[in-house]
């Protein structure tokens, strides 16, 4: 399996245009032919297209530059010259291209479509042959056109996994054992803090509907200073519809644990502070008594609260009944 690859930076150049050509007709008989040089090709464009099959951007890395082919040169006999081939960049949905320079934003493939592409830069023109140039004045021009050179562009692709919802929790809270019950993913599963080192997707289904769900690393506070893995992996769960914030009742104070998320998550952006959230206890087979559980609906009155306990599977049922009616919202 190739390694997860969610960020990546390279140059891209577009091909120049092939030079018109400068040329004379040569025919027995005719000592003095007219002009005839034809036009150069145009240079390749470079393309970014989206591909379905490709969850990460491991394909690309290593390579510095991706270059277009350049037009070829116009010949004789008013022939054009071959337009370079386009470089075609398959990237995964969910990528978002950059200039390297500024950071601003070229394009966001922010749906989940298979060849959705967009042209980073184009090819440059071909130049006009000297056939174009005769005239009554000049009958023999000995001037043909250059072609126009390509365009280059230092480029960051970062990618983005779309999801409906995403988990977020202090490491070891259960999230990758929740997506791992819920779903087909397999999250590696550990005893010990950030046992999750990349993010994982998995599907829940019920009948037509789908929930794409999001397993990411677990956030400690100073997230945002870059404590632990950092807060870099949030970029996974910006554009979820909701986020699930995992709370572990085994815990001594589950309620400052929601506390201390929400904090690094709004450090990171506040616009994912403001996201519609639901509340799970994890867990619950440590929580006996219940005591951490009621802790929670007393500190958050007036939110959807879960209790979940992946070991003995309760509550999944109606953690499940809850995600659905969230439903799909990014398709
Ligand atoms: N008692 C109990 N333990 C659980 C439950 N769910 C998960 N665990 C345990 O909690 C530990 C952490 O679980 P993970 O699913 O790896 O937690 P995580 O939130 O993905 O952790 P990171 O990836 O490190 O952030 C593991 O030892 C699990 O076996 C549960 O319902 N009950
Ligand atoms: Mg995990």
């Amino acid at each position: 399996m190739s390694a997860f690859v969610d960020e990546t930076r390279f140059e891209v150049r577009s091909g120049d245009g092939g030079a018109g050509s400068t040329s004379f007709r040569r025919e027995k008989y005719v000592p003095r032919g007219g002009p005839d040089g034809g036009d150069g090709g145009k240079g390749g464009d470079v393309v970014f297209i989206t591909r379905r099959n490709l969850a990460t951007l491991a394909h690309l890395r290593g390579k510095v530059l991706y270059k277009a082919e350049n037009g070829s040169n116009g010949k004789g006999r008013r022939m054009h010259g071959k337009d370079g081939d386009d470089m075609v960049i398959a990237v995964p949905p969910g990528t978002v291209i950059r200039d390297a320079e500024s950071g601003e934003i070229f394009h966001d493939f922010s749906q989940i479509i298979e060849g959705e592409n967009w042209t980073c830069c184009f090819g440059g023109r071909g130049g006009q042959g000297n056939w174009h140039y005769r005239s009554s004045r000049n009958q023999k021009p000995t001037y043909a056109q250059n072609g126009l050179p390509g365009e280059g562009r230092s480029v960051t692709l970062e990618l983005a996994l779309i999801a409906d919802i995403g988990l977020v929790g202090m490491p070891s809270a259960g999230k990758s054992s929740l997506i791992n019950a819920l779903t087909a993913a397999q999250s590696k599963i550990g005893a010990y803090p950030f046992t999750t080192k990349v993010p994982n997707l998995g599907v829940l289904r019920r009948g037509e509907t789908e929930v794409v769900i999001a397993d990411i690393p677990g956030l400690i506070e100073g997230a945002a200073e870059g404590a632990g893995l950092g807060h870099k992996f949030l970029r996974h769960v910006a554009r979820t519809a909701s986020l699930a914030y995992l709370t572990d009742l085994g815990e001594d104070d589950p309620v400052n644990a929601v506390h201390i998320l929400e904090r690094e998550l709004r450090r990171y952006d506040p616009a994912l502070g403001d996201k519609r959230r639901i509340i799970i206890g994890t867990k619950a087979d440590l929580d006996e008594t219940g005591q951490k559980q009621t802790a929670l609906e007393s500190a958050f009155p007036d939110e959807e609260i879960l209790r979940v306990s992946v070991y003995n599977r309760d509550g999944l049922g109606k953690l499940i009944d809850s995600f659905i009616e969230r439903g799909s919202t990014v398709r």
